[in-house]
């Protein structure tokens, strides 16, 4: 999920003491990524051995590391073809140590060296498939395996090229990917791939390149088919029997990262890989391949010239990083399902608290703790787990519940939920209620954090990291984190079965469904227009949509300095309905669902005292929006998952209106990204 750098020089002197620089400083450009360990792959002096140096914590840590390594040594020596490999990692599988730093290797000679970011989520299988072979395995990532497979295919067919033994893997592996492949035995060149993961490759020539684009070469080649087919290997190889694409000239440098701004002080030509694209560089040639041709697929990959500053380029084409965050989210949540939800069937894997769940299901209740937006994530599901689990579920503020010195049971199992995992309230409820005998189950994003590590067991939201300070797609995946533990813990009910069915078939269609809300954008931009210049901003709901109420009036207050209450739209005539008058902005959310006559009723009592609400409501209910001009239609979705489509436009409304208002969007004041202090 985050950074890959890679470099080759072809017939362009370069000393390895260059390589190193060059590498180290594509990692700086890509740590506003966010990351938690670091590591680079060169080739060493007798270039018979890959020297690989990694680190826990950030690039200048790597780049320390890197000097001491390589003193003494002459590393000035200038080499004509060399391919070096770089990584920010952001764990996903095992905690950030030195260990599991990429490169991962496939061996203990370092025969291939790989960098990847994303999950593989079959890696279990390849494992354990590997591990008949032989291969022992010295790391917990997902990516070793990928290393060790290109080395299995490579012993079983050694006449393979570099590129058909990496698109021979990719075909074995499952999940998001992107990757950047080394090798002992292959100098001088170097493959990459990816999948659902960002990569592009950039070029720089000294002239113009032949073209401005890059054909892509598809389908078999006969001559070769099939002797040595491998008895393993799932699919039939597949080759080529086009040529390597030659450029103009020769001298050339390529470079493979995860986006621009780790490239643009080299070259502005870069090409954007697809899905399951393998390019490969050998003889200074880059040429990329495909298994299969579609039908849509067009002939080449396009070489795009950036006219873009490097800021902008960081941010894509966002100005800050919460509204790139807000817009990832189509694939955040995804990420959060990934190789647990099975959308074919009914079945639901928490890898992270499968072995607990006996346990969990004859505790006497759930409490879900929290701050802040994690603790609205626990707010917005909290019905949920009670129909779905039958069990009192309690939810509380960090703060409070140590207040209050709540008693706590040894058959309570207790959620801490926290993006960073280090968020010290829900830390100190976490070690208060641990102390007093509860299961302890973490809810984080950051895999090796404290509350990963002093949790029983857990889930990782696996959102990718979030960089603007308020929290917006770690939100939605906490929210389908606890879902997923909802439906995990009713798998066996049988009452239950037609529910949970419809919550999974809503769960597969959520992404789209979000790229939905998001072309609202426009639409709520316009309406920050209307409210950016009041003084407060009222948010009233209830049932399932409470949370976004809560959740939407926390955006507003921290990005915009702005007094913004969530309301609970029953406790309307008892107080709040005093502050409705035809200058008090309110929102109101009323969509078709079991409280859909109370919300009206709610609605009509904000009316009928000149309030002029704008309406959160469901796609084409004419009825709702009759009551107000100003409406943001969202698309229909199971009740218990509205939560995730309405906060969206209330993240981005406070977002515009934080940018109207001239107010820091991903720095708001006296706030910080990880509150680590009581
Ligand atoms: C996990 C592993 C993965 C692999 C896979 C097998 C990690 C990070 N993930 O992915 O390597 O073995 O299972 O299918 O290694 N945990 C806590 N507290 C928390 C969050 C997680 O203790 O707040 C624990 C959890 O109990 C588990 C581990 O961390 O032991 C990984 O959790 P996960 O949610 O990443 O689990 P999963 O199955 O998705
Ligand atoms: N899943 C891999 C790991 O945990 C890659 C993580 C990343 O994208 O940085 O090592
Ligand atoms: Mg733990």
């Amino acid at each position: 999920m985050c950074g890959i750098f890679a470099y080759l020089n072809y017939l362009t002197p370069k000393s390895r003491q260059e390589v190193l620089d060059l590498l180290v400083t594509g990692l700086k450009r890509l740590e506003y990524r966010g990351y938690d360990s670091t590591g680079v792959a060169i080739d060493s002096l007798d270039n018979k051995d890959i020297i690989m140096v990694k680190r826990t914590g950030k690039v200048k840590v790597l780049e320390d590391a890197i000097q001491e390594h390589f003193s003494g040594d002459d590393y000035s020596e200038p080499v004509l073809n060399h391919v070096g490999i770089a990584h920010t990692r952001w764990a996903t599988h095992g905690v950030p140590c030195e260990r599991n730093s990429h490169p991962q290797r496939s061996d203990d000679g370092n025969s291939f060296v790989v960098v990847h970011n994303g999950i593989i989520t079959n890696y279990n299988d390849v494992k354990t498939f590997l591990a008949k072979k032989g291969y022992e395995f010295e790391s917990d990532t997902d990516t070793e395996v990928f290393a060790k497979l290109v080395h299995h295919l490579w012993k079983k067919h050694p006449n393979y090229s570099f590129r058909e033994l990496v698109e021979q893997a990719i075909q074995q592996v499952e999940g998001a990917f992107a990757i950047a492949v080394k090798s002992k035995h292959f100098p001088g060149e170097c493959v990459a791939s990816r999948r659902s993961s960002p990569l592009l490759v950039a070029i720089k020539t000294r002239t113009r390149l032949a073209g401005d684009h890059i054909p892509i070469l598809y389908g078999k080649d006969d001559k070769k088919q099939s002797s040595d087919q491998d008895a393993d290997s799932v699919l039939p190889r597949s080759d080529s029997t086009a040529e390597f694409m030659p450029l103009e000239e020769k001298e050339v440098e390529y470079f493979f990262a995860s986006d621009a701004s780790a490239v643009i002080e080299h070259t502005n030509r870069v090409i954007y890989l697809e899905d399951d694209d393998v390019a490969a560089v050998r003889d200074g040639t880059l040429s990329i391949h495909r298994l299969k041709k579609s039908l849509d697929d067009p002939h080449a990959r396009e070489i795009t010239t950036l006219k873009m500053e490097i800021q902008q380029i960081m941010k894509g084409n966002y100005d800050y990083f919460m509204q790139k965050e807000i817009f990832e989210q189509p694939e955040s949540v995804v990420n959060t399902m990934r190789g647990r939800v099975r959308f074919d069937g009914t079945t639901i894997v928490l890898g992270g608290i499968k072995d607990y769940i006996p346990e969990i299901k004859r505790c006497r209740r759930l409490m879900l703790i929290g701050c802040g937006t994690s603790y609205h994530s626990a707010v917005a599901t909290r019905q949920l787990l009670e129909e779905l689990t039958e069990l009192p579920v309690m939810v509380e503020l960090a703060s409070d519940f140590l207040d209050r010195n709540t008693p706590i049971f040894r058959d309570d199992v207790c959620f801490f939920i926290s993006q960073s995992g280090e968020t010290a309230d829900t830390l100190m409820a976490l070690r208060y209620c641990k102390q007093r005998g509860a299961l302890i189950v973490g809810i984080t994003n950051t895999v090796g954090s404290s509350i990963c590590r002093e949790s029983h067991c857990g889930v990782h939201i696996n959102a990718g990291p979030e960089i603007g300070v308020a929290s917006t797609k770690a939100y939605t995946s906490q929210f389908i984190s606890l879902v997923m533990f909802a439906l995990v813990m009713s798998e066996d009910r049988l009452s239950l079965q037609q529910r949970r069915l419809e919550i999974l078939q809503a769960l597969s269609k959520l992404a789209d469904q979000i790229r939905e809300v998001l072309k609202l954008d426009s639409k709520v931009q316009e309406l920050a227009k209307d409210l950016y210049q009041h003084k407060s901003l009222l948010i009233m709901g209830r049932g399932y949509n409470f949370a976004t109420c809560l959740e939407g009036a926390l955006k507003v207050k921290e990005l915009t300095y702005m007094h913004s209450e969530g309301i609970m739209a029953g406790e309307l005539k008892h107080g709040p309905l005093a502050l409705v008058d035809d200058s008090m902005p309110v929102l109101m959310i009323v969509l078709r669902d079991p409280v859909y006559v109370k919300c009206m009723n709610a609605l009509q009592q904000v009316t009928s005292r000149k309030g002029c609400p704008v309406i959160i409501c469901e796609e084409g209910d004419e009825e709702t929006k009759a009551f107000s001009s100003r409406h943001l239609e969202i698309p229909r979705t199971v009740d218990c998952l509205q939560g995730i489509l309405t906060v969206i436009p209330m993240q981005l409304l406070s977002y515009h209106i934080a940018v109207l208002r001239g107010c820091d969007v991903d720095c708001p004041r006296n706030l910080a990204k990880s509150v680590t202090v009581e």
